[in-house]
């Protein structure tokens, strides 16, 4: 695999009136053989005659390391029913390292947004879950979730007005208002997360898809 160089954000101090830039660059492959962990780098400048300056102290993070899937998990909203996916209810995917938000939605940060998660019926296979947009019209790169279950709705539900935040490796999914109305899961099950390939690590590390069983006892989810 070849070497990434993380991309490194810069932000520029605030300004009055609260305004800051982001940018950041492209990903950079630096070298094929470097060894992950911290290295150091430097600048080197040169006008059109030939004057030069080099500055240190610059450095990066090589990163080599695909991201995997590490854990699926729900949570059932205080007072809830447990088995029947209800708003505040949430979904949380854990990766074994953080993942860039922007290889989800362009642009994003991880900071809280509006998404829409659906519930699709499995008919006579387990019924599973993903995530949208907040029109509910494109699919985000958080893969698949097989719930184990084919209790969990008779029919496809998609929960608008659901929000999405990253935290560290994990992102959390709030289920917001149902479009119809789940079912109660009679039993307890075992989730199963396939990721995306389009999910990448800070380096550009593509995720990994190699599925994985949600840990612990076997529960009713949301
Ligand atoms: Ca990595
Ligand atoms: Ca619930
Ligand atoms: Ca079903
Ligand atoms: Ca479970």
């Amino acid at each position: 695999m070849a070497s990434e160089l993380s991309r490194r954000r810069r932000r520029a101090p605030d300004r009055p009136g609260n305004v800051s830039n982001d940018y950041r660059s492209a990903v950079s492959t630096a070298n094929a053989v470097l060894p992950a962990g911290s290295k150091t780098f430097t600048i080197t400048a040169t006008d059109v005659a030939n004057n030069s300056t080099t500055q240190s102290g610059f450095s990066v993070t090589v990163d080599n390391t695909a991201p995997t899937a590490s854990d699926i998990q729900t949570t059932n909203v205080s007072a809830g029913t447990s088995g029947l996916a209800e708003t505040w209810d949430t979904m949380v995917f854990t990766f074994a390292e953080p993942i860039d938000p922007s290889s989800i939605v362009s642009g994003w940060n991880g900071t809280s947004r509006t998404v829409t998660l659906r519930i699709n019926n499995g008919g006579s296979s387990n019924d599973t879950v993903s995530v949208y947009d907040s029109a509910d019209t494109t699919q985000l790169p958080l893969g698949s979730v097989n719930l184990g279950r084919k209790d969990y709705t008779g029919a496809n539900i998609g929960f608008t007005n659901s929000t999405m935040v990253m935290s560290g490796s994990m992102i959390t999914v709030t289920l917001g208002t149902a479009s119809s109305a789940p079912t109660t899961a009679a039993n307890t099950g075992s989730m199963i997360w396939t990721p995306s390939v389009t999910a990448t690590d800070r380096g550009g590390n593509a995720c990994s898809t190699t599925a994985r069983t949600e840990t612990g006892t076997a529960d009713k989810d949301f």
